[in-house]
Parts: C-alpha cells; sequence; structure tokens
C-alpha cells in the first residue's frame, strides 16, 4: 500500500539507530536531497522558465556551462553549507574547494558533479547529480586540497539523483544500495529498490563508438567480440545503449546489467581520460561494487587510485562482474605481450 512506504528520511533514521551513530549523516545526506530535489524541480521547469542553453561561461575542465550546470551548482553549494555539517565542498564545476563559512565543527568534506551529462540538458534527455562523502581527516585544513585527496575506498557514502521520465535518488552508506523515488506530489523519496544489485552477467554493454579509432587493443578486441554476436568467439548477440549520461547508464546497470566504458584512448590519455575520479568514477565505484559489480580503470581497481589532483581524469570500465574481469583480463594479457 503506497501509504506504507518508507521515505528517504525515515530509511537514513533507520540506519542511524542500526549504526549507533551520531544524527549528524542523516542531516547532511537530507541536505543533498534537499539540493537534488531543487535541482530536479529546475529540470522539469526546463525551458518554461528559460532554463535551457549556455551560461556564457567555461568551468574549470574549460567546457562550457549550460545555466543548468551553474543553477545546479548553486543550489548544491547553498542547500549544503546551511546545515553546518561539512567542513568543506568541491565541484567539478568549480576550480577550488569551497570552505563553508562559520562551521568549525563540520567533520565531513563533499564532492559532487551537480549536473551530470550536460549536453543532454536541451534535448530533454535524462541527466544527474552525483556525490561523494568523505571524513575531514584529523588534524587536516579543509580549505586544502590535500584534504579532498582520498582515494575511493575512504568514501562514507555516495548516491546520485537521476532526472528522467521520474526522479530517483540512489545512495550507498556502504551497506549495499537502496534506490528512492521522489513523489512530486508528496516532495518526498520513497523506498521503492530495495538492495539493489547487479547482475554478474549480460548481453548489454555501453561504450561513444565514435572513438573507435582512438581505443587500446584490449577495448578493440572485447567491443569486436560483443559485436561478433552468436557468430564471434562470445557465442552470443550483444545489445549496446549510449545515453551520453553517465548516471543514466549506470542506473541502467543497477536495474538490468550492463558493462560501461569510457576508456583512456588514444586522443584522452593525455589527460587520463574523460570522466572525473573525484566526482563521477569513485562514487560510481562505490555503488557499483556495493551492487555487486566491479568497477576498474582497466588495469586498477578504481576506488584504489591515489587521486593527485581535485579534477583529476580516470579511465571507467564498470558494471556486471564477469563482463569488467574480461575486460581486464584482457589489459593484461595486452600488457604482458
Ligand atoms: P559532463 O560532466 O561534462 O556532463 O561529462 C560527463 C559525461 C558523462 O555523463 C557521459 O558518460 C560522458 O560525459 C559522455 O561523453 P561523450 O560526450 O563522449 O558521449
Ligand atoms: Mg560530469
Amino acid at each position: 500500500m503506497p501509504y506504507k512506504r518508507i521515505t528517504l528520511t525515515h530509511f537514513l533514521l533507520q540506519e542511524q539507530r542500526r549504526l549507533k551513530s551520531s544524527g549528524v549523516f542523516t542531516s547532511l545526506v537530507n541536505d543533498i536531497l534537499t539540493a537534488c530535489k531543487m535541482v530536479s524541480h529546475e529540470v522539469n521547469r526546463g525551458a518554461l522558465v528559460g532554463n535551457h542553453g549556455v551560461a556564457g561561461s567555461e568551468n574549470i575542465q574549460g567546457e562550457e556551462q549550460k545555466k543548468l550546470d551553474v543553477l545546479a551548482n548553486d543550489i548544491f553549494l547553498h542547500m549544503n553549507e546551511l546545515g553546518g555539517n561539512y567542513a568543506a565542498m568541491a565541484s567539478e564545476e568549480l576550480e577550488d574547494v569551497q570552505a563553508v563559512k562559520g562551521t568549525a565543527d563540520g567533520r565531513y568534506l563533499l564532492l559532487f558533479d551537480p549536473l551530470d551529462g550536460s549536453s543532454n540538458i536541451d534535448v530533454n534527455i535524462s541527466v544527474g547529480s552525483i556525490f561523494s562523502i568523505l571524513r575531514l581527516p584529523d588534524g587536516a585544513d579543509p580549505k586544502s586540497e590535500g584534504a579532498f585527496l582520498q582515494p575511493g575506498v575512504k568514501q562514507v557514502a555516495a548516491g546520485y539523483a537521476l532526472y528522467g521520465s521520474s526522479t530517483m535518488l540512489v545512495l550507498t552508506t556502504g551497506n549495499g544500495v537502496n534506490g528512492f523515488t521522489l513523489d512530486r506530489d508528496v516532495g518526498m523519496f520513497f523506498l521503492t529498490h530495495p538492495g539493489m544489485t547487479i547482475p554478474a552477467d549480460t548481453q548489454e554493454y555501453a561504450i561513444n563508438a565514435s572513438r573507435a579509432r582512438h581505443w587500446e587493443p584490449p577495448v578493440k578486441r572485447y567491443v569486436d567480440e560483443c559485436q561478433a554476436g552468436t557468430e564471434g568467439p562470445r557465442g552470443k548477440d550483444f545489445n549496446m545503449r549510449w545515453v551520453a549520461s553517465m548516471v543514466a547508464e549506470v542506473h541502467r546497470i543497477l536495474v538490468r546489467g550492463g558493462v560501461f566504458l569510457y576508456p583512456a584512448d588514444a586522443e584522452n590519455m593525455k589527460k587520463g581520460g574523460k570522466l572525473r575520479l573525484m566526482y563521477e568514477a569513485n562514487p560510481m565505484a562505490f555503488i557499483v561494487e556495493q551492487a555487486g559489480g566491479v568497477a576498474s580503470t582497466g588495469r586498477q581497481r578504481l576506488m584504489d587510485v591515489a587521486p593527485k589532483g581535485l579534477h583529476q581524469r580516470v579511465p571507467v570500465i564498470l558494471g556486471s562482474k564477469n563482463e569488467v574481469e574480461r575486460v581486464i583480463a584482457y589489459h593484461g594479457e595486452y600488457d604482458a605481450k
């Protein structure tokens, strides 16, 4: 019965009691979900209130910012500052760490990509927000980049909001993965996808195939074998999807399995890849591993990568365990030659 559903806030309170933790964590996740509800509202109103189009500025990555990139970033900064739980924040859209005013006792650090997949905003395709929470290391200066440069295994929570045909929030606190759907009339997220798990096998992969000429041999081998279908060495047909919104791709994989690849290739290798370690790769890797999947660079577990910079890029291969392990094995065989 719909009225017997569990809200995300109640779910967090149950977790808090189970872990015998203080209420700080519930409060800080609550601030994030309020920000996500506000971003969802702005994405949904779209062109009606002039939210589409470019902002006329570039972010730290040298990418053109959309109006909604800027708005979502402002919403995240504002809503997460109010609670006083964070010592500092870092955003994919901002060059430097943002110290949080007047919160000397904030013990957590928040990293976020306020609106991922922004090339999809104006064409009304799913976009999302991604977040990752770290502890402020003892004695660290929260205003320093160094405080944030912790490997993904140190995350205490991570999640994303998907602004799709419905708005969903998917969260891990290191105890599995749970998905919540926003009821717009009530204004709350309700638990609709408890204990999300990724099937170990799949017949679906996602990669931007327009970059095929730049791929490394192990990636080319994997995709060629998928495309060869029943006549190839895999002996089965594969389906291919590419939304160009990582949140939508990861969500599809959480619901029905699959493998997502954004490898380093000859063209993006100098930068380290395309996706950002701290704002995209690590939080998604935490979620995928907690759902029973695997997340790798192809040569290393993603969450073991020691970050060297806030805006560092990495190759990303994640999803169904047996497929990702196959891609990793292909890298190993290639490197051993
Ligand atoms: P963004 O953070 O600038 O939106 O870029 C990240 C996005 C991912 O969501 C998506 O997987 C990828 O970039 C799409 O890349 P491409 O433009 O090569 O299709
Ligand atoms: Mg992004």
